[in-house]
């Protein structure tokens, strides 16, 4: 009888940061598609578009005019999904319990927005190392800024990019969503790393890069400050997990040479990525960073996930219906065959439309 090969069987796998599962079938990734074809964004944007309510000197949605801005630009959204309490809404800590079944409680916060650059046509690969090392910075002053409000507890820095993950603009941006409570995804995380630091008297995610380093098989592309691999438990078809390479907590830990790796090692996923299908590749990211609740945060380890949708080419994406939604998440993929296929691209990105002085950075590694 033939060995079970999980690589070419179906399986499961746990992941290890939230505790839930995900269903891999790898037997199943040849199947036909016949379902919806995505539209392909348009490949050349101004670099200036009088009617983007984020380009600089223009008028906002709300009203509000842009500075004319040369770097980073950031604002509060004229349009946040949490308020802070001075508008009147009480703080948690002063929150009523519910009637008897049904719980809701105050949730204060500030939501900003983060523009990259002034130009509207350049994503992060397109931009020059420092004017993405200029984004890093903004985003590790934002979460010191916002973190230490006493209301805060959690600092959630974002990028929704692209139509097809709901960005409602193409000029270049990120938000960044302060809250009163920690929130469900970081929320399972600290549950995670915190069980295991305790069970293990190490970092997980320290372990869980070590052990990658030594396999080799899931990685992307590294630096000698950050690393970039598909996890094992990946559930997205080119999902990436970004990790530092040193224990830290926040991006308001990094030295001025993490800044620098870090931001180099964006640059180089974000271009694999749009080599990948030759697109503009949309997804969504973000920074896991310790909660800013007061607490010592030993078990946390900083980290960015990229979740995008494609799947086969620019227009054939992922859904997560039917199974996903009523189930578990199910990926055709192997996460060791997505990592093989993103290694392999080239760092410079295919329309090689690089700005400034974009010497980037040239790790050996
Ligand atoms: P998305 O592209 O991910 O939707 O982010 C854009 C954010 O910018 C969104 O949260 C805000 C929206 O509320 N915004 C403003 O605050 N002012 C504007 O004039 C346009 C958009
Ligand atoms: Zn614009």
């Amino acid at each position: 009888m033939r060995a079970y090969n999980i690589l070419d069987s179906p399986h499961r796998r746990l992941n290890l940061l939230t505790g839930e599962w995900v269903l891999v079938s790898p037997q199943r990734a040849q199947r036909p598609w016949l379902g919806q074809v995505e539209k392909v964004p348009a490949e050349s944007l101004p670099a200036y578009d009088p009617n983007c309510y984020l380009c600089p000197g223009n008028k906002r949605a709300g009203g509000a005019q842009n500075p004319h801005y040369t770097s980073t630009f950031v604002f509060d959204n004229d349009f946040a999904a949490l308020l802070p309490p001075a508008s009147g809404l009480p703080t948690p800590a002063a929150t009523e319990p519910g009637p008897n079944l049904f719980v809701a409680e105050a949730e204060p916060g500030i939501c900003r927005v983060v523009c990259f650059s002034p130009r509207h046509d350049l994503n992060l690969p397109e931009l020059s190392q420092s004017q993405v090392e200029a984004v890093v910075r903004t985003w590790a002053d934002q979460s010191r800024d916002l973190g230490e409000r006493d209301f805060i507890s959690y600092v959630q820095v974002f990028e929704n990019k692209g139509a097809l993950m709901g960005a409602s603009n193409p000029h270049p941006h990120s938000q960044v969503w302060a809250s009163g409570h920690i929130p469900n995804e970081p929320a399972k995380e600290l549950r995670a790393q915190s069980e295991y630091f305790h069970r293990h008297q190490s970092c997980l995610l320290c372990d869980v890069l070590a052990a990658e380093t030594r396999s080799s098989e899931r990685l992307v592309v590294a630096n000698p400050h950050f690393t970039a691999l598909v996890p094992f438990w990946a559930v997205w078809p080119f999902e990436v997990l970004v990790l530092s390479n040193r224990h830290v907590a926040a991006l308001t830990d990094l030295t001025p040479s993490e800044v620098t790796g870090l931001a180099d090692l964006l640059r180089r996923v974000t271009a694999r990525y749009d080599n990948l299908f030759e697109t503009s590749f949309p997804y969504s990211m973000g920074f896991h960073q310790a909660p800013g609740d007061g607490q010592a945060h030993s078990e946390w380890h900083l980290h960015a996930h990229f979740y995008p949708p494609l799947l086969r080419s620019a227009t054939v994406r992922k859904f997560m219906v039917g199974y996903e939604m009523l189930a578990m998440p199910q990926r055709d993929l192997t996460p060791e065959t997505a990592a093989e296929r993103l290694r392999v691209l080239s760092d410079q990105h295919y329309r090689a439309a690089r700005v400034g002085e974009d010497a980037g950075h040239n790790y050996n590694l």
